[in-house]
């Protein structure tokens, strides 16, 4: 019998060394822990629901558009997500472990802080992207609702003091894109970009992103992958957009939903919309980084 939805177990949350996390992701915590990287490995780091499957997608295609496993081999397996460990499924760890590739592309969602150390030791390029905080949670909203292993997200509002609160997986969005960014400061290696930018101008980040990993690919070749990783064309991929995933029903939402900068403004109501603006200025000192919730 196939793996489907129904065999997973929705989690609860708990606090894992002070951020809240679901056992999916911290099961093998020594062992990620210890995973040992390579310096051409590449980690593409994200809040849930900020791009990533965008921008693995991406690099996937700069490095290897031109192989067979593009269409044969969904991108989760391409660019495997390094602390996921669910049930009958092969490890995040031991899928990067066995990738064939060099270099190696991996996910993750962890803040900075839980970064496997190897990563800094081998100096290895690591991409974040950050997406606004409205459009982040929207989007994560609907992703809790149909994938069976994200907790229980409830109605839209209790849903957003849940988020200003951080009590989310991965803990909260703020200390995420804050500890990314300060780190950046630090890290040389660390290219941190927008999800508004991408959606702005595609081809350019394109650029951003050639230039910061040494990347000389040529104009026709940079069309291609701007052209090939456009919303449209990712969601009509069935390598890409998830619809083989095994713990997500898209009859409730699908993966690939909108891909829009300000959809939230179709979710929050003025006064949610005031009352999470204010705590926002609260919670988001740092005027070095700032978010685009409209284009
Ligand atoms: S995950 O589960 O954390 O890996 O999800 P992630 O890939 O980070 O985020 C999913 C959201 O990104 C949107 N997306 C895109 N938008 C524009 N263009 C492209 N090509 C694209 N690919 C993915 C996806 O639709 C999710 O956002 P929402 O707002 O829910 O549509």
């Amino acid at each position: 019998m196939s793996l489907g939805p129904d065999q997973f177990t929705r989690p609860e949350i708990f606090d894992f060394h002070g951020v809240s996390m679901t056992h999916y992701f911290t099961d093998n915590w020594e062992n990620v822990q210890n995973f040992q990287a390579r310096p051409d490995d590449i980690l593409i780091a994200t809040y849930p629901k900020a791009g990533t499957t965008w921008v693995s997608y991406i690099l996937d295609q700069l490095y290897f558009g031109q192989m067979e496993r593009q269409t044969s081999v969904p991108i989760f397996d391409r660019v495997p997500f390094l602390e996921i460990i669910l049930p009958s499924v092969i490890s995040g760890k031991d899928l990067v472990d066995n990738l064939p590739t060099s270099p190696r592309l991996i996910k993750t969602h962890y803040p900075v802080q839980f970064v496997p150390k190897s990563f800094w030791e081998q100096n290895c390029r690591i991409v974040y992207v950050a997406r606004n905080a409205k459009d982040n949670m929207v989007s994560y909203f609907h992703f809790e609702r149909m994938n069976m292993v994200q907790p229980e997200p409830g109605d839209w509002s209790s849903y957003i003091p849940r988020f200003m609160e951080g009590n989310m997986v991965f803990g909260p969005w703020y200390d995420h894109v804050n500890g990314w960014w300060k780190k950046k400061q630090t890290y040389p290696k660390l290219h941190y970009m927008f999800y508004e930018d991408l959606v702005e101008d595609t081809g350019r980040e394109i650029d951003k992103l050639c230039c910061f990993l040494g990347l000389s690919r040529s104009d026709e070749e940079k069309r291609r992958v701007t052209d090939g990783s456009h919303f449209d064309n990712m969601k009509k991929d069935g390598m890409a957009n998830y619809s083989i995933s095994p713990v997500m029903d898209f009859k409730i939402s699908p993966f690939m939903r909108k891909g829009k900068v300000g959809d939230w403004k179709n979710h929050f109501s003025v006064a949610q919309s005031q009352l999470f603006d204010e705590d926002y200025k609260k919670q988001m000192t740092d005027v070095t980084l700032q978010f685009r919730s409209e284009l």
